[in-house]
């Protein structure tokens, strides 16, 4: 046989060998093949702040904590999807990251109206979602294997925000306004709820999904002239809603829950928000003494401060990361249902604090904070003011 026709064997059967390779296997040529975290959040649209930070905090994750997966033969990649904060998309992505068997993990969501739904989709096949920022007790008290979340809850958060509208703003009355979310509306009731045990009168409760004019709603508030006007909502709605409540001169101390919780906040409302009050189930990365390392590898990598919950979407992608190497422990190629079942047993000491899981997906202690916005420079918001600071441990499961 001369050369060129040895040549034309040898690329013959390489061509062959990756030709027979399982279909959805991941694997390549090169290695044991491909395993893909995927996120999803708002990428677009008026959340995207929040969501980008979020895929970033797992980009940044995967580059840091691959290499042990990468000594056993795997290639490690980020897959981002845009849910678009709408439960619609983020259930047509879920059906799609179903399907790409790569995918061993999701970091995400955002909303916890489109984590619910898309979370049940990625229950039919047993693949572990991790939340760096749901907080709607349903996420979890659904009781999936499968799903899990680093941040606090809202039955937790409207009372920590209700208490200190009580015991700190001395609040008689308040008024709480949400956005008809699962979320928005979630913790806001959880605020109404437990303002009235604590008896401050609630001059008013409703939901509204405008976007701009809300003079037919301000304008009965201005009357009724509340100690405390409550947004339960994204910042996206709530600082148009609080912007347009100071120029009609409304007086109330503003609150809010950790939807407001951007520097796009400032950037919409300006001065109008310094001095709100506003709740976090996470944690600021300047409370975090663990993240300073963190923050300043966002800084340089991505040319901007961390976004709220970018944090906490690294510490989810570092347990995701544990997890499957444990499932892939001896070379093996994990599957989704161990990857999960892994995450449950994980006990992790990241940069927003110790991380354990208890039966529900909930961490077992989380952090809860009440922050001042200090200054109407979007840049400065990771300045804000901790008011008060709290490590409450998760609600136990109903029976
Ligand atoms: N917890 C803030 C993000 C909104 C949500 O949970 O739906």
């Amino acid at each position: 046989m001369n050369l060129t026709f040895n040549r034309t064997l040898v690329a013959l059967a390489a061509t062959l060998a990756i030709a027979l390779l399982p279909l959805g296997s991941g694997l390549d040529a090169q290695g044991k093949g491909t395993i893909k975290i995927a996120t999803q959040s708002p990428l677009s649209g008026g959340q995207a702040a929040l969501g980008e930070g979020i895929k970033l905090g797992t980009q940044l994750a995967v580059e840091k904590y691959k290499g042990p997966l990468e000594k056993m033969g795997f290639k490690v990649d980020v897959v981002p999807f845009d849910d678009q904060a709408k439960p619609d998309v983020g259930v047509a992505n879920a059906k799609n990251i179903n399907a790409d068997k790569d995918i061993m993990a999701v970091i995400g969501h955002l909303n916890s109206g489109v984590a619910i739904p898309s979370s049940d989709v990625y229950k039919e096949v047993g693949l572990v979602m991790i939340s760096p920022a749901n907080t709607n007790p349903t996420v979890t008290d659904r009781n999936y294997p499968n799903v899990n979340r680093v941040c606090g809850r809202d039955d937790v958060q409207g009372v920590v925000g209700s208490e200190f509208a009580s015991g700190t703003v001395k609040a008689k009355t308040v008024y709480v306004v949400h956005d008809k979310t699962t979320y928005g509306q979630g913790v806001a009731e959880f605020f109404r709820d437990d303002a009235k045990k604590k008896g401050m009168e609630v001059l008013g409760f409703e939901g509204t999904e405008e976007k701009s004019n809300f003079d037919p709603i301000l304008t009965p508030i201005r009357a009724k002239n509340p100690s405390v006007l409550y947004f339960g909502g994204i910042y996206d709605q709530g600082a148009p809603f609080f912007k347009k409540a100071s120029e009609k001169g409304i007086k109330a101390k503003f609150m809010g829950p950790d939807g407001m919780d951007s520097s796009d906040l400032t950037k919409i409302a300006g001065k109008a928000v310094v001095g709100m009050y506003y709740t976090s189930a996470a944690g600021p990365a300047s409370a975090l003494p663990k993240a300073k390392g963190f923050v300043e590898d966002y800084k340089k990598k991505f040319s901007k401060n961390p976004e709220p919950y970018a944090a906490e979407a690294y510490d989810a992608t570092a347990i995701a990361l544990k997890a499957i190497e444990a499932a892939a422990k001896g070379g093996k190629a994990p599957s989704r249902e161990a990857v999960a079942a892994e995450v449950r047993k994980v006990k992790y000491n990241g940069i927003t604090g110790d991380i354990e899981f208890d039966g529900k997906g909930d961490r077992k202690k989380s952090n809860y904070f009440v922050l001042e916005v200090a200054s109407d420079n979007p840049e400065k918001w990771g300045d804000n003011k901790i008011v008060k600071q709290l490590t409450i441990a998760a609600p136990a499961a109903k029976k």
